[in-house]
């Protein structure tokens, strides 16, 4: 679906767009982009039609006019690069309706030489992908699944800091946009009221000593409702719209999640996690909290201290220091 609005429909929606506030008239849009009114009014059709919201009006002597007022819930490549630069992160967008991972896509995709930053999305995953071979639920038309392509010169041990910053730039888009209270449990979990409302997925293709490139796989519940939710999952898994009580934007929030993500990016390729780990620490649910894990093959139990530059969480057991790099913890009581 997303692949076939045609270009010209997309040119003449930003042109539009760029004059949100205004009524334009049918005939500038054609002189500004050398088309016929006829196809201008064909595209208008075509857009309404996908659902956009367009207020027209006209008079005998004028021409038609247009306004933009809303666009659909739909996870369109041009609505989420609207307004973005051609070099940020998400103006190179590949979107879906449906795929089995947007991660396994997006291996693909970095093996053929896409660059850096470009972003595969799918408004359902099939086969969406957890850690270590768990799955992630992911129905249609409520969540946003991407995948973003990364090409850091780092070396593959700093890699598990990735994760932690897109957890971060997710808890942040999702408070500044929504004014919820986010936290994140080690090392991936983005929760809301102590559920689970986003999970993020870092895989990498490296070599012992370099990274060839890195795909971090980010699963956002937004719009679904308690039913959305299956009986294994019901009980800890939240969504944007069930903490604030209203339907979110999906297209903002990714948006607000990338721009987030860039700039937590590129100064973490410069300057490696510590200009980041006031944030990682401040949005971190489990320092100074108990915590159970497994360790060399057993139970455990410790006090999450801190966070190491490699982004391991740094545990007291039993007054010995230990970092653990991955794996699932519980706190004692609770989530
Ligand atoms: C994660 O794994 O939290 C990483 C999820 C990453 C998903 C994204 S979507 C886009 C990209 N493409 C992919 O194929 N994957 C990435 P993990 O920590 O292993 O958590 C998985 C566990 O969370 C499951 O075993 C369930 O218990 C629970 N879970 C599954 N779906 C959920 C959901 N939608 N909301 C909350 N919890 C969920």
């Amino acid at each position: 679906m997303a692949k076939d609005i045609t270009q010209t429909q997309i040119d003449v929606l930003n042109e539009l767009k760029e004059r949100a506030s205004s009524f334009v008239g049918i005939d500038i849009i054609a002189r500004e982009l050398e088309i016929s009114k006829t196809r201008v009014k064909a595209a208008l059709r075509e857009l309404l039609n996908w659902g956009y919201q367009l207020e027209q009006k006209s008079t005998q002597k004028s021409e038609l006019r247009v306004k933009y007022i809303a666009s659909p819930d739909i996870l369109f490549p041009h609505e989420i690069s609207f307004g973005r630069d051609e070099e940020s992160f998400g103006f190179n967008i590949y979107s879906f309706d449906r795929v089995g991972s947007t991660n396994t896509l997006a291996h693909k995709y970095a093996e053929r030489g896409e660059a850096e930053g470009t972003v595969v999305i799918a408004d359902r995953q099939t086969a969406g992908k957890g850690r270590l071979g768990r799955s992630w639920h992911s129905p249609a038309r409520t969540g946003a699944y991407m995948s973003i392509i990364l090409r850091p010169e780092i070396l593959p041990t700093y890699a598990p800091g990735l994760s932690l910053i897109a957890a971060v730039s997710v808890a942040e888009a999702i408070r500044k946009l929504y004014k919820l209270k986010t936290a994140i449990k080690w090392p991936n979990d983005v929760l809301i009221n102590d559920k689970k409302a986003a999970g993020v997925l870092t895989e990498l293709s490296a070599e012992l000593d370099h990274v060839r490139y890195v795909i971090v796989g980010i699963g956002i519940n937004i719009n679904m409702t308690e039913a959305d939710f299956p009986g294994e999952i019901h009980s800890r898994a939240t969504s944007i719209r069930i903490a604030s009580g209203d339907k979110a934007d999906r297209i903002a929030l990714v948006q607000g999640i990338l721009s987030h993500f860039e700039a937590r990016y590129h100064d973490f390729c410069d300057s490696g996690i510590a200009g980041q780990i006031k944030a990682i620490r401040g949005y971190s649910s489990i320092l100074g909290k108990r915590i159970r894990f497994s360790y060399r093959g057993d139970n455990a139990e410790g006090t999450a201290v801190d966070i190491d530059e490699s982004g391991q969480l740094l545990v007291d057991l039993n007054g010995e220091r230990i970092a653990i790099s991955s794996g699932e913890i519980t706190l004692t009581d609770s989530y």
